[in-house]
């Protein structure tokens, strides 16, 4: 039974039991309905209480059902919430751990509510690009007031139930059992006559047109590409100029809406994907985790001072070990003012700030580390290095210590090949600046233990990354796609594209990012040097040869203050440079080819489907585990759009046989060859079906 029913003296407990959030599905909500048949037909029973086993009260409606028939099937969220509200014996919602979208709703229409302090409070419609669609629009303002009902609809943020105490929501907040509070305060109530219902109250706000027209200006400015903001002010706003039953109606229509928008649906693709992304089948989830207690990083550069700034973020002590002084004291002191411009910016305590800081601490010598729970390797992408390095960690870490690469495109298999425990090997990839990025790329070896990757997936958690699982191959998952990427951009810029062209394009798009603009922040030393090895390792893969020539020219980008675009000094905006494009319109007259006007439809297609296509050989492989897991590589690794849910997701809304045969036309053009579709893409574009 996804909700129980027990009669506790005079009162109906009706206890929500759907793990592992209470979400309100078809069956929980049919459940609730009979309960409250039960305790309104039962003449001994003078009250009822509503409250949640286990983790929450609830999480709200099930996502799982949005756009199938059971999201629409009765008793939908609506009818119980009138079930509730109409009924002639009081309700009382007894809220602990959290209460949220449809399980906020559900308390809403019940006559009174008890919570339990710290319980998080939200209306997070807005987050899977939709808004509270079973009154919450309508009734939260009337308790807790026009503008803070709005903040908390528009942002969707949670606030703790302490912080209510003192509106209409909660009649109590409680630090003890809140069940027991519910049914005293049933006791109490059991005979109040008019039942207090919140769809009575009248909201009083002189002057509303005026705060919501300011809102809508400042919502509008803030919800970018998605639609969802923006409605749930129009809902809101319906709370004091429509009456109650017609503000519902509206609000029904603008949610119906809402939930079949792209946006929405990519949302949720990246809410699901986001927790599927943490599930590897073979590693069961109750695997033992191996205790990370402290840590140690090798390497005091811009990636190893982000990556010790991670365990120190989490509260885990770490030592970062450098050959020389002077490396380590840089290092240190750049991490100190890392987190001295985030106090400056009061997005840190001083408390915290101390604690941090206090947290990480320098050595030069490698037996300081050894007893560290986990070692991360930040040193030069140099197999070579790689080797000394773990031939050196085999030697001091204790046993059971995790050895982790934060290699970006090197074998693993090969790394872990050095010591004598490669079951503790794994690859920790991280994305700069480290310590913010949100993507870790977990890449497992042959060899690495269950154990060993279920402690990476938690850690990943632990430290607020959104940790991806990736096979061994070169470049794994997101740099293995972003050189076919960076390859058609190349190859843009010789057949009539210039730099500028290209970034605008895919900016436009969405990206946070283009091509040229990321290489020069990044440095386009770095696939300099990457594009040399590959020349001796894969001769038969073509290149644009723009970008050395533009290294060859010295410009390294932003920290050469010259790459694809000219800087001024102090100045990080990019200027098009006449330089670096008389170099490009020259090398395509010296391969005799004709520039030509090129669209930005074709520039985002050939730079967005190149995406797609290596990660389809990616999922084939087995490289990834499934699709959602490349899309959160590129939603929280690369800027790939969240409005546009990631690669494969957008492959997904274009069609694949839209994406195979747009393939088709650009196999026809030169460097054809590189726009052959992976097998499992043409048979699913073959199939009619997709990759999510
Ligand atoms: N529906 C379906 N599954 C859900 C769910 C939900 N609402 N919330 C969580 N899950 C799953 C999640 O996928 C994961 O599954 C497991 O529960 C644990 O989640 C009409 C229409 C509640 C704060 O947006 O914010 O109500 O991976 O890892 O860290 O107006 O989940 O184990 O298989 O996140 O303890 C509005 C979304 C819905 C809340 C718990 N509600 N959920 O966090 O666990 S729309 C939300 C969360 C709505 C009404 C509208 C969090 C949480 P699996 P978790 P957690």
């Amino acid at each position: 039974m996804t909700a129980e029913y027990k009669v506790n003296g005079a009162v109906a407990v009706i206890t929500l039991n759907n793990p592992p959030v209470n979400g309100l599905g078809h069956a929980t909500r049919s459940a609730i309905v009979e309960g409250m048949k039960k305790a309104l037909g039962d003449s001994a029973v003078r009250a009822v209480v509503i409250t949640g086993a286990g983790k929450a009260f609830s999480g709200g409606a099930d996502i799982k059902e949005f756009n199938t028939p059971k999201a629409m099937q009765e008793p939908t969220l609506h009818t119980v919430i009138n079930v509730v509200e109409n009924s002639d014996k009081p309700v009382i919602a007894a809220i602990h751990s959290v209460c949220m979208g449809g399980g906020l709703e559900l308390a809403l229409g019940c006559n009174y509510r008890v919570a339990q302090k710290g319980a998080q409070i939200a209306l997070p419609e807005v987050k899977l690009g939709i808004l509270p669609g079973a009154g919450g629009t309508q009734r939260l303002p009337r308790v807790v007031g026009l503008e803070f009902g709005l903040n908390m609809i528009v942002s969707g943020t949670p606030v703790p139930a302490e912080k209510l105490a003192k509106t209409a929501l909660f009649n109590e907040v409680v630090e003890g059992d809140v069940l027991e509070a519910a049914l005293a305060l049933a006791a109490k109530v059991a005979d109040v006559r008019p039942l207090p219902r919140v769809r009575d109250i009248k909201i009083d706000y002189p002057n509303y047109e005026a705060f919501l027209q300011f809102s809508r200006n400042t919502v509008k400015a803030m919800a970018g590409p998605f639609p969802a903001p923006l409605k749930c002010v129009d809902a809101v706003g319906a709370a004091v100029t429509m009456k109650f039953d017609d503000g519902i109606k509206y609000e029904r229509e603008l949610f119906v809406e809402l939930v079949q928008t792209t946006e929405s649906k990519a949302l949720r693709h990246a809410f699901f994907g986001e927790r599927a992304a943490s599930k590897v089948p073979d590693v069961p989830e109750d695997t033992p985790l191996r205790a990370i207690k402290s840590a140690a990083v090798i390497g005091a550069g811009t990636m190893g001072g982000g990556i010790a700034m991670n365990f120190a973020n989490a509260g885990i002590p770490v030592k970062i070990l450098e050959m020389k002084q002077e490396a380590l004291d840089k290092g240190l002191a750049t991490i100190r003012k890392n987190y001295e411009n985030t106090l400056k910016k009061g997005k840190l305590t001083q408390e915290k700030f101390d604690q941090r800081v206090g947290l990480i601490t320098g050595t030069l010598s490698y037996e300081d580390i050894g007893q560290a729970d986990i070692v991360v390797e930040a040193v030069f992408e140099d197999m070579g290095v790689k080797e000394q390095v773990f031939k050196k960690l085999d030697e001091v870490m204790k046993q059971g210590a995790i050895l982790a690469s934060n290699t970006s495109t090197l074998d693993v298999n090969k790394i872990a090949s050095f010591t004598k425990r490669p079951q503790d090997v794994i690859g920790l990839h991280f994305f700069s600046p480290a310590n913010v990025m949100k993507l870790l790329e977990i890449v497992r070896g042959e060899k690495t233990g269950k154990d060993v990757l279920a402690t990476s997936l938690a850690l990943a958690k632990k430290i607020k990354k959104t940790g991806v699982v990736s096979g061994v191959c070169d470049g794994f998952i997101g740099n293995r796609m972003i050189e076919q990427y960076s390859r058609q951009a190349g190859f843009l810029l010789e057949e009539g594209a210039l730099p500028e062209q290209v970034d605008k394009a895919i900016e436009k798009f969405g990206f946070a990012m283009g091509p040229f603009r990321m290489g020069d922040l990044a440095g386009n030393d770095i696939g300099w040097y990457i594009r040399k090895r590959r020349y001796v390792e894969k001769p038969e893969v073509t290149y644009s040869k723009t970008a050395d020539l533009l290294c060859e020219m010295g410009r390294f980008g932003q920290k050469t203050s010259a790459g694809w675009y000219d800087y001024k000094p102090g100045d990080r905006k990019p200027y098009p440079s006449q330089v670096v494009n008389d170099m490009i319109i020259k090398h395509s007259a010296d391969l005799g080819i004709e520039r030509r006007k090129i669209s930005d439809e074709e520039i985002v297609q050939r730079l967005v489907f190149a995406l797609v296509n290596e990660g389809a050989y990616i999922l084939e492989e087995g490289i990834a585990q499934r699709a959602s897991d490349i899309d959160m590589v590129y939603l929280t690794g690369y800027g790939f759009p969240l409005f546009r849910g990631g690669p494969m997701f957008y492959a997904d809304t274009v069609g694949l046989q839209n994406v195979v045969m747009t393939m088709e036309k650009f196999a026809r053009g030169r460097h054809g060859e590189a726009w052959k579709p992976a097998p499992l893409l043409a048979r699913l574009a073959a199939e009619g079906k997709s990759f999510n």
